[in-house]
């Protein structure tokens, strides 16, 4: 055992004074006795952390309703606590590590008594590729400690990989008493250390995720050159067999996962998943860039989750078996004892508790499950799981695609001129925003790369740390924009979007294999709609003209927006990025 571990785990439980520790080896007997003590033992807001679902229809699937206020990620309440401020930027809150400390070192003082203190040890990454990362995170929740298990390489395997060293990547989680006052997500990137107190929300709780794997990551990628994005990785495989891979960021609840396991309504082409929400991008031998997911589940949106729009995904939820599925804040079925969200197949059922537990009145105005609800589930379990998926040293990038939700303006697919273009055009992207995170939805946000809220450093850096990234590959990925959600004058998607998306996987295919010619416009090169497969799709020549409008007036407002959006980078903001911004102008 390390005795650096060791060391760290009575620190900690000295600070939190739990009524016992409980080491997790990871086992699929330890998965279930957690899930009993959810049961059984633990409560939150009065109820038990779990319940049992129909196990004849969804195998190992147990539901968890989370306290009220702890729906999503809570992005003001997210610091990332440089030494210098300037190294958080505009785009980060900040304090400073030594009064942040203070302040957690106050909350978490016997926040763990009366509980269980939970020391979950895992690998984000396989454990035999150079890029993965040994972690330890504690936790006083059988929620959290179970969904690690499901999304991470928890348990043994990563005390094995430790040794007696101390190089691991610290976690001190407490939902404390759920109080969104006291509630803080802080990180402390010169120490490896994210330090979160106050929510049992996977983002703000599964502390290898958006908290490792991408802030404290970003930072760590800038100092050792290579990236920690907020892609998912596919491989697409066509007609001949020949496999491209291809890694994509979209901002959150912008339909990630079901790209990630789309269904080709192309004959001959599919789909293969690596990830679907967070890829490490590193320097291969032979100059190109390569991907891992350093995840082993999902943690997905569950309203909109369906057989027509992501039947892999439910396949994936109903094959449960040696990891539990977990089901956060979706409503339920009373009768059959199934979870339900809106938009799941068939008719809605009579009766139904919501999200809370309540009985759930259709005609109140109200959705039944939580609009941010979501499903925890192992990737193993996922029917498109790629023979690559534990590659430890990834796969080669051939695309990189940049997507956002536009009702207006931006193209359904277009590419970059250049990889200093591209890096131009992820860092203008804005997207209308979603559920995923407690702020206003339907507004325009600027997210640069979809990283606003997990870049852990200055994203002036960030853009420069892209464009340097640009120069070190002797052969990049070509990088592409896509647009789903653009909408019609009355209001209606112009594009059918899910398996038919294959359709622009096969055009940025096309044009990676240099089999089609593209056409310029001032925002990137466009398909000629000859060249789009659009055989057996019901759209009219109109449409598809409309889909690729460029609005010059639209963009001229379009670039103020950005305008003041790069000025708050003040001197980070790369030269590079300036130029191509002024490019785009003249040409508007
Ligand atoms: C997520 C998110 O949960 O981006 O993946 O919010
Ligand atoms: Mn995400």
């Amino acid at each position: 055992m390390s005795p650096s571990l060791e060391k760290w785990i009575e620190e900690c439980a000295s600070l939190t004074k739990p009524d016992q520790i409980y080491w997790c080896d990871g086992s699929e007997e330890e998965a279930h006795r957690l899930i009993e003590i959810g049961m059984y033992k633990e409560k939150i807001n009065d109820n038990p952390v779990f319940s049992e679902l129909n196990h004849k229809l969804w195998p190992s699937s147990y539901l968890h309703r989370s306290h009220p206020t702890d729906v999503a990620r809570t992005e003001h309440l997210t610091f990332v606590c440089h030494s210098d401020k300037e190294n958080a930027g505009p785009n980060n809150n900040w304090m400073d590590p030594r009064e942040a400390k203070e302040l957690l070192r106050k909350l978490s003082d016997g926040c763990m008594k009366g509980r269980t203190m939970y020391v979950l040890p895992y690998i984000m990454g396989h454990p035999d590729s150079p890029y993965s990362r040994v972690c330890v995170q504690v936790t006083d929740n059988s929620y959290v400690a179970a969904s690690m298990r499901i999304m991470t390489r928890m348990g043994k395997i990563a005390l094995e990989k430790l040794g007696d060293g101390g190089d691991f990547v610290r976690g001190i989680h407490s939902v404390g008493d759920f109080d969104p006052n006291k509630r803080f997500i802080m990180h402390f990137p010169d120490e490896n250390l994210v330090w979160s107190i106050g929510s049992g929300y996977g983002g703000n709780a599964l502390l290898g995720k958006k908290c490792f794997s991408l802030r404290i990551a970003s930072w760590l990628g800038l100092k050792e050159d290579w990236l920690a994005e907020h892609m998912i990785i596919i491989g697409v495989e066509d007609p001949d067999g020949n496999i491209t891979y291809i890694a994509a960021a979209f901002p959150s609840a912008c339909g990630k996962t079901n790209l990630a396991m789309l269904r080709s309504t192309l004959p001959g082409y599919k789909v293969w998943t690596i990830g679907d929400d967070i890829a490490w991008l590193n320097i291969g031998p032979d100059g190109r860039l390569y991907a891992i997911n350093p995840e082993t589940g999902f943690f997905g949106v569950a309203p909109g989750t369906s057989m027509k729009t992501n039947p892999n995904m439910m396949e994936t939820l109903k094959a449960g078996t040696f990891y539990p599925t977990l089901f956060t804040n979706t409503a339920l079925n009373v009768d059959t004892n199934e979870p339900w969200w809106e938009g799941m197949d068939g008719p809605v059922p009579e009766n139904i508790l919501d999200w809370q537990g309540r009985k759930w009145d259709k005609t109140g105005g109200n959705t039944a499950a939580h609009p941010n609800s979501r499903f925890t589930v192992s990737i193993s379990q996922c029917p498109t799981l790629s023979p690559e998926f534990d590659n430890p040293q990834g796969v080669p990038i051939s695309a990189i695609i940049f997507g956002s939700r536009r009702s207006r303006l931006l193209p359904l697919v277009y590419e970059s001129f250049s990889w200093s273009h591209g890096v131009f055009c992820g860092a203008r992207m804005g997207s209308e925003t979603t559920a995923a995170a407690i702020h206003q939805t339907g507004k325009l946000r600027r997210d640069p790369m979809a990283m606003i809220p997990f870049c852990g450093y200055n994203m002036g850096d960030y853009f420069a740390h892209w464009l340097n990234m640009g120069r070190k590959l002797s052969n990049p990925p070509k990088i592409f924009g896509v647009n789903w959600f653009r909408l019609d004058e009355d209001g209606r998607f112009l594009w059918p979007g899910f398996g038919e998306n294959m359709r622009v996987l096969k055009w940025i295919i096309d044009r990676i294999n240099n089999n089609v010619k593209a056409k310029e416009s001032p925002v990137g090169l466009l398909p000629y709609i000859e060249d789009l497969e659009l055989s057996g799709l019901n759209i009219s020549r109109e449409n598809m003209e409309k889909l690729f409008k460029i609005d010059n007036d639209e963009w001229k407002l379009e670039l103020e927006d950005v305008r003041s959006f790069f000025n708050q980078f003040g001197e980070k903001l790369p030269q590079e990025i300036w130029d191509e911004f002024k490019k785009l102008e003249s040409q508007l």
